[in-house]
């Protein structure tokens, strides 16, 4: 502990510049992460010499988004100094929790894609695999989000401002990154056609590196994000042309690339800049890969026995391009030679099914930006179609392919016509991967039978599943120590590395005095989200009452206005005096809207409209709350999950491809409230169905109801309680003086065909709300289901996803000596 105090106060002196006896929190919070940081560089150092002793084979995760969230408490637990630091501060004068909170959330993705890139770091730090995760610096991360007068405000995430004490920039490390220009061809000393890109516009990137320790096991892997640099400076002609400001100019321009995170989430923008992202990104990534594999060899066929790069979802699919220009252009392999190399060595990811979230990007737009890139890819295409006409006349596709053939080549093309002539960005990674997975079970039973139905018929072994999950780490152990330290008191803490140790609690489900401490934990977790919300929101929250919270992305086919009729409803019950065993609860809503996603936007007001009023009335508030928990991010969840008793899960069935909060609610002893949907239904399957509230009509259902017409009205006029609800959100009843602010959201159910299918499952979803709240009376009964939702999450983990994906798809093996936790 002496040691780690004076570290801290050097650093307050020495790297922070300032005296150590003014005591600020924000100095001992920074030199506190620096002198965690100097523990994690010796490890880091370690570990990557032990990969190039090893020759191990390297995983690389790309991915355009990560939310990290907070590092501190995190880093603290896992090199196992939690106590020392918290010991260490206290005698300095400050508490842990204090200083964690002068941390900035890094928030440098919108949802679940990028939280899943940062839970699967963790886990590759913790098993020992070889891995690196390659993404972008955004100088401004997702949108900090108020709300003001019931609607979303959208501020700056300026988190570079602030500094990052976690991140080393490698300033003398940069690669060029090039754009436009043109392809001259040539021909080499065999009469091959040869190609160069002379390139018109260059950048450079800059590596900036955050570590990611493994839990107890001095493993340290890293994530290495790239900031945009001009290259103006190194071009002096620029300024010696007297035109200094204009050169300053280009300078600013340069450095836009990597200005700004895209806050849309599954709604594909196609800005011009976006696509600049994307190669910036995959091109200096591809080059510190092959710079790091020539150290060791010189035949690049060995690639794909070294390096693994898997593509989460197709926002670095230009990977495959790029890969193959480096092989053909600079390294002159033949075509058939690069192409085997390329399929070996990429995975791809899909995260959705949505039609709005498949990337394209149009060909004049490629033609220009990256002209070589788009005759690769041209040339992929020609040969991709005649090999799916050889099999299509072969055998054992059968007539049905053959007599197709001309709309089976439109369909599978990686050019699509209209509306504008585009590249199907996943179809492209289709084709260069030797691997494609969904991330639950029915999501990828669904790419099989409907989305690529077609590849799955031409490459039967492609298409994979690899269930999502999360890091027990800071979901559980982190996030929630009153439930970790009760766990670890009776079966040890050997769970958090082995989440299925978490079965050993089954049997404590029947003990009463545990089922007690099991509740105090969990009351523990609510009275600090109470104080929380104290503080942030100057509210009084009701402890007792049930907390029922959902909090993701705002999305239509997520169904937060599903929620919101339920509390309508429960709302006109209390009020007619129809509602004497309703129990009483809070029901928390939480999350961003895309800002260009009018209707997200509108139920967030709604949502708003609706607490206010409620919230208001004496008749029901100490029965029923709203709350609304403004700017939503991850350490936002740290706080909320481990305090939630009721998970709302409630996506249109075959929607959610699998969805990570679900699982981090059930984790930490929330019941669910859910839709046969995403990884949700193997949840139920672990856990027991009868242990979770699933309601609402199936995938197939839905599919047949669409196919003999869906009729939302018939619904709405069947349904008295329904329409009342959807009356008066279209009336001015939550929006006095505003009449007819919510009537989209409403005309969009009742005359806009209810694509999301809320009002199909409206009355059913009730009935679910009703069995909840009559368990909740039920308190034994409650805390035993409780206790097993959590003994049974541990497929779940994200560590077994890891070693799913390193066993099936990459091939490549934890490091010798690290499996149990101890370090090399
Ligand atoms: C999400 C999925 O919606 C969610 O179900 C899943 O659990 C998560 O990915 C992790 O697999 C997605 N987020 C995005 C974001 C963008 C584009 C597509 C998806 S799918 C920008």
């Amino acid at each position: 502990m002496e040691g780690l105090k004076k570290d801290v106060i050097r650093h307050v002196v020495s790297s922070l510049g300032s005296d150590y006896a003014s005591k600020s929190a924000y100095n001992y919070y920074n030199a506190l992460a620096l002198a965690v940081r100097d523990r994690l560089i010796d490890n880091w150092i370690k570990t990557q010499r032990s990969y190039y002793d090893e020759k191990a084979k390297r995983v690389y995760y790309l991915s355009l988004e990560y939310l990290p969230g907070k590092s501190l408490m995190n880093n603290l637990h896992c090199l196992g100094i939690y106590e020392t630091a918290r010991k260490a501060m206290s005698d300095l004068g400050f508490s842990l929790e204090d200083l964690a909170e002068q941390e900035w959330d890094a928030g440098l993705g919108n949802g679940g894609l990028g939280r899943l890139a940062s839970c699967f770091l963790d886990s590759m730090a913790t098993l020992g695999i070889p891995g690196y995760g390659y993404g972008i610096r955004y100088d401004y991360g997702i949108f900090h989000q108020v709300i003001e007068d019931g609607k979303q405000v959208e501020q700056a995430d300026n988190w570079m401002r602030v500094g990052n004490p976690w991140a080393y920039e490698r300033g003398q490390h940069l690669f060029p990154v090039r754009f436009f220009g043109e392809v001259k061809n040539w021909t080499d000393e065999y009469g091959r056609l040869r190609h160069t890109w002379t390139a018109g516009d260059t950048v450079l990137a800059m590596p900036c590196d955050m570590l990611v320790p493994g839990w107890d096991n001095h493993h340290v892997i890293n994530m290495r994000l790239w900031s945009a640099r001009s290259d103006v400076e190194f071009d002096l002609d620029f300024f010696n042309t007297g035109n200094y400001l204009g050169a300053v100019e280009e300078k600013i321009f340069d450095e836009k690339i990597s200005k700004v995170l895209y806050p849309s989430d599954q709604i594909e923008e196609g800005r011009e800049l976006r696509l600049k992202q994307q190669y910036f990104f995959v091109t200096a990534t591809i080059q510190d890969i092959l710079r790091r594999f020539r150290k060791k060899h010189q035949d690049m066929t060995e690639l794909p026995q070294s390096v693994a790069i898997q593509l989460n979802d197709t926002h670095p699919a230009i990977a495959i391009a790029e890969l193959m220009r480096i092989l053909l252009d600079e390294d002159l392999l033949d075509w058939e030679v690069a192409w085997d190399i390329c399929v070996s060595t990429f995975a791809y990811t899909n995260h959705t099914i949505l039609p709005e979230a498949l990337e394209t990007w149009p060909v004049s737009l490629l033609e220009r930006m990256l002209p070589r890139h788009m005759q690769i890819i041209y040339e992929i295409n020609a040969r991709f179609l005649r090999e799916v006409e050889r099999v299509a006349r072969s055998e054992d596709c059968g007539q049905l392919c053959h007599r197709d053939l001309d709309h089976l080549k439109q369909r599978v093309s990686l050019i699509q016509e209209r509306p504008i002539k585009s590249v199907r960005m996943a179809h492209l990674a289709i084709i260069g991967s030797h691997s494609v997975n969904g991330v639950a079970a029915l999501h990828t039973e669904l790419l099989k039978a409907r989305v690529f139905d077609d590849f799955q018929r031409l490459y039967p072994q492609k298409i994979n599943n690899k269930t999502n999950g999360v890091t027990p780490r800071r979901w559980l152990w982190s996030a929630n120590q009153p439930l970790s330290r009760l766990i670890a008191s009776h079966i040890g803490t050997g769970f958090v590395r082995n989440l299925d140790e978490l079965t050993q609690l089954e049997p404590l489900a029947a003990d009463p005095a545990f089922r007690e401490a099991w509740r105090a934990a969990k009351l523990e977790n609510k009275q600090r989200l109470q104080a929380y919300i104290k503080r942030k929101l100057m509210r009084e929250l009701h402890t007792e009452h049930l907390f029922d919270v959902h909090i993701k992305r705002i999305h239509e086919y997520k169904r937060q206005v599903l929620n919101l009729l339920h509390v309508v409803t429960a709302y006109n019950r209390l009020r007619h005096g129809q509602a004497a065993d309703f129990t009483p609860r809070t029901v928390f809503f939480g999350g961003k809207a895309a800002p260009s996603y009018f209707m997200a936007k509108r139920i967030i007001h709604a949502i708003n409209a609706v607490a206010a009023t409620v919230n208001a009335d004496s008749r029901v508030n100490d029965k029923l709350q709203v709350v609304y928990l403004p700017n939503y991010c991850v350490s936002q969840a740290e706080r909320v999950i481990p305090a939630t008793e009721l998970s709302e899960q409630i996506s249109t069935a075959g929607m959610e491809a699998s969805g990570t909060g679900n699982m981090k609610f059930a984790l930490n002893g929330a019941l669910t409230i859910g839709t046969w949907d995403g990884a949700t239904i193997e949840m139920a399957q672990a856990i027991g169905p009868e242990l979770l509230f699933i309601f609402g009509m199936r995938e197939d259902e839905l599919v047949s109801l669409r196919q003999h017409g869906y009729n939302p009205m018939l619904y709405y006029h069947g349904d008295e309680e329904l329409r009342e609800a959807l009356d008066m959100l279209r009336s001015d009843a939550f929006s006095p003086g505003q009449h007819g602010l919510f009537a989209p959201l409403v005309d969009n159910l009742l005359h806009g065909g209810d694509r999301f299918f809320v009002l199909a499952d409206y009355r059913q979803y009730l009935g679910a709300q009703q069995d909840v709240g009559r368990l909740y009376l039920d308190q034994e009964e409650w805390t035993r289901r409780s206790i097993l939702n959590a003994a049974r999450m541990g497929f779940f983990s994200s560590d077994r996803a890891i070693s799913q994906y390193a066993r099936e798809i990459w091939d490549v093996a934890p490091m010798a000596g690290l499996q149990n936790g101890k370090g090399a």
